[in-house]
């Protein structure tokens, strides 16, 4: 039997109904399965590099997983599909963005796959949710935990910090 490993997702929408695309990609995402199924509170956050787009509601999930890492990357793509996400423009305003931020302790660096994901240490909105949804996530390929990665970006980066909402995510 294949082990299932632990995987950590990112979330981030700022189109429509942003905790409803939010809600509908969790629901997918749940029933792959990711079985243990836990996600963080919901942050609201400004675009990032002063774009002039609506802020984003963003937030953390994990789970356990028996796909490999490129199924769950198309897995990822069909659901982005699925909610309506047209490409546009890199970094463009989206209804729905899942990004895969670890997967076990691999590292992936191929054209269509990089794990961890290359921009974790510089985006609050990933660092905060995962500090608070996994305190004990160690960043794959430098060994830092992300109680120290989160310290550090609050010492480095001349940012706001990201607002957490009392919105919650309905499980299924
Ligand atoms: N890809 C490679 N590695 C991964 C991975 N670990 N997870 C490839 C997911 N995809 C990965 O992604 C482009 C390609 O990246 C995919 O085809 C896949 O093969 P995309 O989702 O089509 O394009 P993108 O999202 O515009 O580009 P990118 O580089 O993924 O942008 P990001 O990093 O997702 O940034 N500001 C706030 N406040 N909150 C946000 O969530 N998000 C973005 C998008 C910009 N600003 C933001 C936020
Ligand atoms: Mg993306």
């Amino acid at each position: 039997m294949t082990a299932a490993i632990l995987v950590h997702l990112g979330l981030g929408s700022n189109l429509g109904n942003r905790l409803d695309f939010l809600n509908q990609a969790c629901r997918e995402l749940e029933s792959l399965p990711l079985l243990k199924f836990r996600v963080s509170s919901i942050y609201e956050s400004e675009p990032l590099l002063e774009m002039r787009q609506p802020k984003y509601l963003n937030l953390v999930l994990c789970g356990l997983t028996v796909l490999s890492p490129i199924e769950l990357l198309e897995k990822c793509q069909q659901i982005e599909n699925k909610l309506g996400r047209v490409r546009k423009e890199r970094w463009g305003s989206r209804t729905i963005d899942l990004d895969i931020l670890s997967y076990g302790n691999e590292i992936i660096d191929t054209e269509k796959l990089k794990i961890p994901h290359p921009e974790i240490e510089k985006r609050s909105f990933v660092l905060l949710p995962l500090f608070k949804l996994s305190p004990d996530w160690v960043h794959p390929e430098s060994g830092t935990g992300i109680r120290m990665l989160w310290g550090k970006w609050q010492q480095t980066a001349n940012e706001l910090i990201p607002q957490r909402l009392k919105l919650k995510i309905q499980s299924s």
